[in-house]
């Protein structure tokens, strides 16, 4: 039997170190026989994902500079995507972004750049990356992001992130029902609490990660290689029915009252 992800090309957006969600997904599909394109924003992930890439014997199609606060950047790496690796079959957004002071208190209190700015990076993004992607992927394919539960429940410091997520979760059903018709589904997955480096230093993180272990139905936290199993799934065929979905990989979390 062949591998299930065997010949198909994805791109990979959101890998800044080790700790990364993406990285974890990245594990996943390599495992799986994809061929893999990645994104960064900062130099220093560059470098990062450079040397995961190498110890982990991973050879990337590519590797180019996306910032999606930026319409030129993205339209300018699915272009060099397009020119290089011609036809690619899913997309991996794993990217969001709110200023620290807007990430505790009250959300009575964002202020409207803060609002925007998460509404930009986390949300709009994925608007932005679609329609650039979906010129791409001429046999079809899919594309999964990444939520968190504080986009459907109201989660202590959260806050902005929390709405940036419900754009984010609405958007994947209306971008599913724009590209279902070309054969691309759009799914998101919505983790349990990760140590990466965006969560560090948020205040409220750990007391949540503790929760996982006393109240979920499978009494253990959830980590990368998890969620990078869940994403492969929603990107292979066997997920080919599925599309317009956030699939919960939190434990069970979100089922408990
Ligand atoms: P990481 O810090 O590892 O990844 C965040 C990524 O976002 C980085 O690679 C960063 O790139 C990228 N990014 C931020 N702004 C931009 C931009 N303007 N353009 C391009 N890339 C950008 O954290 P996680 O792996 O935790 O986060 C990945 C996703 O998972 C996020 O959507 C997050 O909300 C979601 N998530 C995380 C959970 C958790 O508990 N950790 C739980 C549920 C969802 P760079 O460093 O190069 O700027
Ligand atoms: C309820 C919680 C804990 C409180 C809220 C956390 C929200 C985190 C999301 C955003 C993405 C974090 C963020 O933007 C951090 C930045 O302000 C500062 N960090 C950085 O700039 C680093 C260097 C770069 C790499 O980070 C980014 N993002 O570019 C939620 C948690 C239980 C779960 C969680 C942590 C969810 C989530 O969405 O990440």
């Amino acid at each position: 039997m062949s591998a299930i992800l065997q010949d198909k090309t994805i791109v990979v957006m959101g890998v800044a170190n080790n700790r990364s969600i993406a990285w974890g997904i990245t594990k996943s599909l390599h495992n799986a026989g994809a061929k893999l394109i990645f994104t960064y924003r900062q130099e220093r992930s560059k470098q990062k994902l450079e040397k995961l890439l190498e110890k982990n014997d991973i050879e990337p199609q590519m590797v180019v500079a996306c910032d999606v606060e930026d319409d030129d950047s993205i339209k300018q790496a699915f272009q060099e995507i397009g020119e290089t690796n011609g036809t690619i079959h899913g997309l991996v957004h794993s990217v969001a972004f709110a200023n620290t002071d807007e990430l505790q208190g009250e959300y009575a209190d964002t202020s409207r750049d803060g609002y925007l700015t998460a509404q930009n990076i986390s949300a709009y993004s994925l608007v932005a990356v679609t329609r650039e992607a979906r010129k791409l992927m001429t046999e079809g394919g899919g594309i999964v992001t990444q939520t968190y539960l504080g986009a459907e429940r109201v989660v202590p410091n959260y806050n902005v992130m929390g709405v940036a997520k419900a754009a984010l979760e609405a958007s994947v059903r209306y971008l599913a029902e724009d590209v279902g018709k070309d054969g691309v589904r759009v799914n998101a997955v919505s983790a349990g609490p990760i140590r990466t480096l965006s969560a560090k230093g948020v205040s409220g993180f750990n007391e949540k990660m503790s929760v996982i272990e006393e109240k979920a139905p499978l009494r253990r936290q959830v980590d990368q290689d998890q969620v990078g199993d869940a994403t492969m799934f929603l990107l292979s065929d066997l997920a080919r029915g599925v599309t317009g979905e956030v699939l919960h990989v939190d434990s069970g979390f979100h089922i408990v009252a």
